[in-house]
């Protein structure tokens, strides 16, 4: 549970907030997650959307909220909380209803959120490798050794979470993503999404009948992979026929619907990374038959 001490908050100003405040980026997954939380919670909140392309998290304004730099983080009545997970987990127990953590499964959820959020690198990996073009990183060296100096403490401490956000974001921004980072990626994934296949053979939802948070987790990773080129139909035959019934509920889809402007830039780098013979499935999965490759 991740509530920053007042210590850690610079932006003071948000001390005296009252509601509940959310700050975001719309194509962020983390925030997908969360957002289509309150969705489905129907609550109010004040989105103070944070863009990430133009590195507004990395402000002293946003540092001074989030010392990670991460989206999302909340404010709510003036007490800070950060990592989606936790925020959730946290706002699940003020808002019991409806029901997305079966009341009698709480560590069990927390265990398998623990276990996307161990993914959420390997999902950027194959973001920045086959979403976007490596030929374009957002972040130049002097936007990470200013991350790296401006960063804040975490309950009055540096933790090594800024450290490994500064870690990947130099690899990218000196090497792009390998095929072997990539692979050790997808396979990380396609291992988790098996789990969720078995799981979806014998039921409707990932724990059983009813939808819960476990579901929103995997299905934005889902989505993302999906934009990515993953081929989820072909691998995960089940987490397919799940996702399109998930997508019928608005409050789901969206928030995960890509802007117009944004599909045609996607289908544009699929196209180019196909004509190479460079997609996700080539590279990653090269004996897999992806003739259904779903969009
Ligand atoms: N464990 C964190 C991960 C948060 C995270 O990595 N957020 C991404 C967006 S999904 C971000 O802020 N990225 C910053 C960047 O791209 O530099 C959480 O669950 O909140």
């Amino acid at each position: 549970m991740v509530q920053l001490v007042e210590a850690d908050i610079r932006t003071r100003e948000v001390l005296d907030w009252k509601g509940l405040h959310v700050f975001h980026y719309p194509l962020s997954s983390c925030s997908q997650k969360l957002r289509i939380f309150l969705n489905l919670k129907d609550l109010d909140w004040r989105s103070h959307p944070i863009d990430i392309v133009a590195n507004a998290h990395l402000t002293p304004y946003y540092l001074g909220i989030n010392p990670r730099g991460l989206v999302p983080a909340i404010v709510e009545d003036g007490v800070v909380h950060i990592e989606s997970n936790d925020i959730i987990l946290h706002l699940e127990r003020e808002h019991p209803e409806p029901r997305l953590v079966p009341a009698d499964r709480r560590e069990e959820v927390a265990a398998m959120l623990r276990h996307e959020n161990d993914l959420h690198l390997d999902l950027r990996t194959l973001t920045f490798r086959f979403l976007f073009d490596p030929a374009h990183p957002t972040k130049s060296r002097q936007d990470l050794d200013r991350y790296a100096a401006d960063a804040g403490t975490v309950q009055g401490a540096r933790d090594g979470d800024v450290e490994r956000e500064v870690l990947f974001w130099s690899s990218y921004l000196e090497n792009g993503v390998s095929d072997e980072q990539a692979r050790a990626s997808a396979a990380r994934l396609r291992d988790a999404l098996d789990g969720v296949d078995t799981a979806l053979a014998t039921s409707n939802h990932v724990l059983g009948d009813h939808l819960s948070i476990v579901d929103v987790a995997w299905l934005v990773y889902v989505e993302r992979l999906t934009y990515a080129g993953y081929p989820i139909g072909d691998l995960h035959p089940h987490v397919a026929a799940w996702r399109y019934r998930l997508l019928e509920q608005s409050a789901i889809a969206r928030e995960l619907e890509l802007p117009e402007a944004l599909r045609g830039m996607v289908a544009d780098r699929q196209r180019a990374l196909a004509a190479a013979d460079r997609t996700l499935a080539a590279v990653c999965f090269p004996g897999v038959n992806t003739a259904s490759v779903a969009h």
